[in-house]
């Protein structure tokens, strides 16, 4: 494996960085995990423009224009030989002293890793994924606004913590109104009625690049999409309900904190997306080679 580390590539065993890099120290930095699918990076330059977005909110300048860090994740994936990939895209504050102040750190550190995706197993998305609702809330947008796609995940971790504890693989997290906003790692989708709802982004959701897709796949079926103020209730009630995220794609959930959604099986919508969404990916993308 050969691992980017401010232009330089290092072997897994060799590829370090400080232990004064405050994306280690307190979790200062941004990131995003982007899909190599038959030799295509797909919606590339999607996450790119969101990493710099999210690194624009927190005062983060990325040393490296759009176009030159665009080269370089190419690069590495070519280096790494896989055709289909999982590539951790990481700007750390840089380096610092034990102190808080961000302005006297860096330059700032980038990493890209590419590896072989840890896939969910397959029965899940044929039989379904069951959730629960867990205590722990979603970042206030007022404090790290969700938008942010920050190396600060202990929020989500600890919903997840929940989540496996209660025997259950993905957490719902509500906001502080107690409305649904999203899952640890993946966006939150229901069906009712032949309607498309997902929480709005101002609940405090980030603005997942497959949310943005499945929107987009769903408008041109003719399916009416609402981006929502949504309650747990309007999830106990829907006849469908599925996750989106770039690493688990489109996943169906069947029960929700053991209720059972729809008839317990995942539904024509969803299952239609998933296949619409599995045909997107593999046609669309920025070619690995020709770069
Ligand atoms: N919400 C949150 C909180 C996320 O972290 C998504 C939604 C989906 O966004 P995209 O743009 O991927 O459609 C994410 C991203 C993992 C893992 O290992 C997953 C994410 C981030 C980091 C790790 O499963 N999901």
């Amino acid at each position: 494996m050969q691992i980017y580390i401010n232009g330089e590539y290092f072997e897994k065993a060799d590829a370090k960085i400080s232990v004064f890099d405050h994306g280690l120290l307190y979790g200062d930095g941004v990131f995003e995990g982007i899909r190599v699918y038959d030799n295509k990076v797909f919606r590339l330059d999607e996450h790119l423009e969101r990493l710099y977005e999210s690194a624009k909110a927190i005062d983060l300048t990325i040393p490296l224009s759009k176009d030159k860090l665009k080269k370089d994740t190419l690069e590495a994936v070519r280096r790494n030989k896989l055709t289909d990939a999982y590539i951790r895209l990481i700007v750390t504050r840089g380096i610092g002293s034990l102190g808080l102040n961000p302005y006297i750190c860096g330059p700032p550190g980038i990493i890209i890793i590419v590896d072989k995706i840890a896939l969910y197993p397959k029965e899940l998305y044929e039989k379904g994924l069951a959730l629960v609702t867990v205590a722990t809330q979603r970042n206030l947008p007022e404090a790290v606004n969700p938008r942010i796609k920050s190396l600060n995940y202990l929020n989500n971790i600890l919903a997840k913590i929940e989540a496996i504890n209660a025997g259950v693989e993905e957490a719902i997290m509500l906001n502080s109104f107690g409305l649904v906003s999203e899952c640890a790692g993946d966006n939150i989708f229901a069906v009712r009625k032949g309607i498309l709802l997902t929480p709005s982004i101002s609940m405090g959701v980030l603005e997942g690049i497959t949310r943005n897709d499945v929107i987009r796949m769903a408008r041109e079926k003719k399916i009416e999409v609402k981006q929502v103020v949504m309650t747990r209730h309007d999830l106990f009630i829907a006849d469908e309900c599925f996750l989106t995220g770039s690493a688990a794609e489109i996943v169906p959930v069947i029960k929700i904190d053991g209720r059972v959604i729809g008839d317990g099986r995942p539904g024509a919508i969803t299952r239609d997306l998933m296949k619409s969404y599995h045909r997107l990916t593999r046609k669309e993308g920025v070619p690995v080679r020709s770069a």
